[in-house]
């Protein structure tokens, strides 16, 4: 028997690519159970070629579910994963209640796949989208030449902020269409805009944004720090040096970062083309001269994260710098839910096999 799970969030901007995504990867679970707000509930939505019914957030839903994903804002994770835990079900969540928690372990399949036994509290936790797409390119890189400190330069799109994010951009275009006198002179770009921001704190049409998240301590984002923090704990690194600048950009999907890594050891961007040429869940697209970088219109809709632009810094031998770009609502989001979530139904079925 194939174990049950459940998607929380089913009809959100990830859970709807999370559905997508269950269709084309290899099926490992009997029923799947969509878990929506009252709002979706009763919707019927395609989801690994089966129409299914959205059903209410309670928790006897949980019910005979093995495994939970969770695609929801914080506070729902927060209060709603321990409830699926208490009713059977091992939850992963890509959410950031439970990211920093030491009793939750942090998983990306690529780089610490072992974590996913060391579950104390029933929960595994997703990364945030922009460390994850990252992580993966970097992670064999390390382990290469053994890290010492990150300079992180990120550029977002507007879905790591949900369908809102879109939805505005996509306003925000319709209205400028055209106005080849727009950008010129600041001001005239709010003004074409008008007071309709959605979930950012600036107009994103013809505009570049240096924020992301919540204002944390010392003018930093919550964004930047979830990088910081994040690296560190899915590399296993406590005192890695990182510092991030997060930048929303008017792009739909695929998250970039401009990464600038110092290492134990001398590098060479041969080698580390090498290393990343041989790495699961990268692609390596570096060749300038055919025009060839890493770029979210290429790489949407894809699971690898694409890396590029490897230089060997000109005034440090242990230092490289490169461009990684992937999907945000993918690997970024459902792709390494789905992952984790895949290699509990292989613990599942080990288990009824024993
Ligand atoms: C963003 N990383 O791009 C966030 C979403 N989790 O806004």
């Amino acid at each position: 028997q194939l174990p049950t799970l459940a998607i929380v969030g089913a009809t959100g901007a990830v859970g709807t690519v999370m559905c997508d995504l269950l269709s084309s990867r290899k099926n490992v679970w009997g029923e799947i159970r969509l878990i929506a707000s009252e709002r979706s509930v009763g919707q019927q939505r395609l989801c690994r070629g089966e129409q299914l019914t959205v059903r209410a957030l309670t928790p006897e839903v949980f019910d005979g579910v093995d495994v939970a994903m969770f695609d929801v804002p914080d506070e729902v994770s927060a209060e709603w994963a321990p409830i699926a835990v208490s009713r059977g079900a091992v939850t992963v969540d890509n959410s950031g209640a439970f990211r920093m928690d030491r009793d939750v372990p942090l998983v990306v399949p690529e780089i610490n796949p072992e974590q996913v036994r060391n579950r104390p509290k029933g929960i595994i936790a997703n990364a945030n989208c922009t460390t994850l797409g990252m992580i993966v390119a970097v992670a064999p890189l390390h382990r290469e030449y053994g890290l010492r400190e990150l300079v992180l330069a990120s550029y977002q799109a507007v879905s790591g902020a949900g369908q809102l994010g879109v939805d505005t951009l996509h306003d925000q275009l319709t209205k400028i269409a055209g106005d080849r006198g727009l950008g010129s002179r600041s001001g005239n770009v709010r003004q074409a805009v008008g007071d309709d921001l959605g979930p950012f704190p600036a107009p994103m049409a013809l505009n570049v944004v240096p924020w992301a998240g919540s204002l944390a301590d010392g003018g930093w984002s919550s964004e930047e720090l979830k990088m910081r923090n994040e690296s560190r704990k899915i590399l296993g690194l406590p005192d890695l040096k990182v510092s991030a600048t997060c930048v929303r950009v008017p792009v739909v999907t695929g998250h970039s970062v401009a990464v600038h890594a110092v290492f134990g050891a001398e590098v060479d961007a041969e080698g580390a083309r090498e290393a990343l040429r041989n790495a699961p869940g990268v692609i390596l697209v570096d060749d300038p001269e055919r025009g060839e970088f890493p770029m979210p219109i290429d790489a949407v809709g894809t699971d690898p994260s694409w890396v590029g632009r490897i230089r060997r810094s000109m005034d440090d031998p242990r230092a490289l710098d490169l461009f990684i770009t992937g999907d945000n609502l993918r690997k970024g989001a459902a792709l390494n839910t789905a992952q984790i979530a895949e290699l509990l139904a292989a613990e599942y079925v080990a288990g009824a096999a024993r």
